[in-house]
């Protein structure tokens, strides 16, 4: 089980301190059956690149997953796997796939876009029924790189619809897992003492469900199973401070929540206007005066906001010691199959010769308001934050001094972790990222390729074009028609705002 990756700062090398970690390998080998299959997960988020020949040639079968920006690098393991053992059969299945399934067919024996419940299925058809696991269970002991923290999941999918959510383009529906299931899963993450609920989102549309679940965390504290616990959670949580006390009591220490801006408009565009409805400084002091951190994100739109008013917003959020500094300001990516994607593909908004790898955060895929210079300036100077970097410094003690009082010390750190993360990005990864930067041109129609592109050994001659980047635009910025089947829309996506007006009902 491999999840295939792409560093968004084109950082090549293992990335252990990285927050959250894949859980897809973990769950995916939890489909074979335990005495039957000898299996193997690895994770290039954290191990960095898998280039061994001797594990690539290994398996009878290779699984694939991955963010929808690695679909190229999906390929690349397929081409080593088959060259090195021409009989493997490779399975791949994840966004990418979700996104892209008749051209993944064209790569993968089995191209899926179900569930990881979907692979106990094709390990039976592919290896024979015996092969395939009686019960899905995660196999956390695979998973060497949770590190301290228990990674695990206690629902699917999300019960909102943003506009730019490859969970929207997706259209599963917000499920959740049983209790009993939860607790197992718990109780079998070994001796870590912190668990991270890695759903989309953990609070969800059942508020019995959150409060069986505030049960469970708080008896399973109190007994000392765990120490703590942080999740991520729709802003719609707040609304109510019961919920912030029962999640206190059950021993949260942290939640993160994709704030994306601190500008109503800019949510109503999105469609998240479920972020819109508690105001954001007044949520955020009292999730902290509640004794839980509270961390989040910030993404920028350069189709819709000009750089001045970006600028201004990340201004207010620096300026202000109420509030943390962001664990990312990220470029929104037109994913896809997302009714933002197919937005910008009807207004001529997607840039030629756009590379699918590029779909990153860090590189323009899209055309701005801004001249593309300006904006492309402004994406170099983002990692490390420098316009704000002197700031920061007196910002945080002001911050720390209004809340200290409220927090241990092991969530002073964690409050701390992400913004020094955000203005230092090499402390995540041994590699320096300004060494990666200086080829860069944050344009995807000029980017250069990674150095992941060129074979890391000699692979079949069959296999080069899959180290060919997949492009979404031509070099006159027309869909790629090799695409075109996937990607032409299935739905009359309306525009931002409208779209948030008219959900769909999933
Ligand atoms: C861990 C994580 C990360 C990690 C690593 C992700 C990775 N795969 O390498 C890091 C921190 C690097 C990360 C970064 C980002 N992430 Co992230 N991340 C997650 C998170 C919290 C958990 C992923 C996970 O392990 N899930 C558990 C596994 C079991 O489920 P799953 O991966 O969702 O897979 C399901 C299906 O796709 C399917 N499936 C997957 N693979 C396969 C394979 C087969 C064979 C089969 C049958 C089925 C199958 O089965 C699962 C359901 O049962 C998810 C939220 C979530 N709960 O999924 C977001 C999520 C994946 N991230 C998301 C986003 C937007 C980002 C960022 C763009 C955020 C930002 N603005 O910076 C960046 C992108 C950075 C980059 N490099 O380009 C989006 C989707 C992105 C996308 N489609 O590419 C998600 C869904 C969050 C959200 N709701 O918006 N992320
Ligand atoms: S709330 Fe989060 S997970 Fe749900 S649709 Fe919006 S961005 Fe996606």
């Amino acid at each position: 089980m491999v999840n295939a990756y792409f560093d968004h700062l084109r950082r090549v090398g293992p990335r252990p301190r990285s927050i959250p970690q894949s859980m897809a390998p973990a769950y995916l080998a939890g489909a074979f059956a335990p005495g039957r299959c000898e299996v193997r997960a690895y994770n290039e988020q954290h191990s960095g690149p898998l280039a061994d020949p001797a594990l690539l040639a290994w398996p009878d079968m290779l699984v694939l997953t991955g963010l929808t920006n690695a679909f190229d690098r999906m390929l690349h393991l397929t081409a080593y796997a088959r060259s090195l053992n021409p009989r493997v059969v490779v399975v791949a299945g994840g966004p990418a796939v979700r996104a892209l399934p008749r051209h993944a067919g064209r790569f993968f024996d089995y191209a899926c876009t179900g569930d990881v419940e979907e692979l106990t299925g094709v390990a039976a058809d592919a290896l024979g029924p015996s092969y395939a696991a009686e019960e899905l269970f995660p196999r956390f002991d695979l998973a060497e790189w949770m590190g301290p923290y228990g990674y695990i999941e206690s629902s699917r999918n999300c019960n909102f619809h943003c506009s730019f959510c490859s969970l929207t383009a997706d259209g599963y529906g917000y499920k959740a897992y049983s209790l009993e299931f939860i607790r197992r899963q718990i109780l079998s993450i070994g001796r870590r003492r912190f668990v991270i609920f890695i759903d989309n989102n953990f609070y969800g549309n059942d508020r019995d469900f959150f409060r069986a679940r505030m049960a469970l965390l708080r008896e399973l504290h109190d007994d000392g199973r765990i120490d703590g616990w942080g999740a991520l959670v729709t802003n719609d949580l707040f609304g109510d401070d019961e919920n912030l006390a029962l999640a206190k009591e059950a021993g949260c220490l942290a939640l993160f929540s994709g704030i994306e801006s601190f500008d109503a408009a800019v949510l109503r565009g999105f469609g998240k206007l479920q972020n819109a409805a508690v105001p954001h400084v007044e949520m955020i002091r009292r999730c902290f005066e509640a004794g839980i951190v509270f961390a989040y994100g910030v993404i920028l739109d350069f189709t819709t906001r000009t750089l001045a008013e970006l600028r201004s917003e990340m201004d207010f959020i620096v300026g202000n010691p109420e509030i943390p500094l962001p664990n990312y300001f990220s470029s929104v990516i037109p994913l896809l199959q997302t009714p933002y994607f197919h937005q910008c593909l009807r207004r001529g908004l997607l840039l030629p010769s756009t590379k699918l790898r590029d779909m990153d955060t860090t590189t323009l895929a899209v055309r701005p308001l801004d001249p593309v210079g300006e904006v492309t300036a402004f994406l170099r100077d983002l990692p490390a934050l420098r316009r704000w970097r002197r700031r920061v410094p007196g910002r945080t003690l002001a911050f720390l001094r209004r809340y200290k009082r409220h927090l241990s010390w092991l969530q002073v750190g964690i409050s701390l972790s992400g913004p020094a993360m955000l203005c230092t990005p090499s402390l995540s990864s041994g590699v320096p990222w300004r060494r990666a930067a200086r080829r860069r041109t944050h344009l995807t129609t000029t980017e250069p390729l990674d150095s992941l592109y060129t074979p890391a050994f000699r692979v079949d001659g069959r296999y080069e074009p899959y180290f060919r980047p997949t492009m979404i635009t031509d070099a006159s910025g027309a869909l790629n028609e090799a695409l075109a089947e996937d990607l032409v829309a299935t739905e009359p996506w309306p525009d931002h705002g409208v779209w948030a007006a008219t959900p769909k009902g999933w």
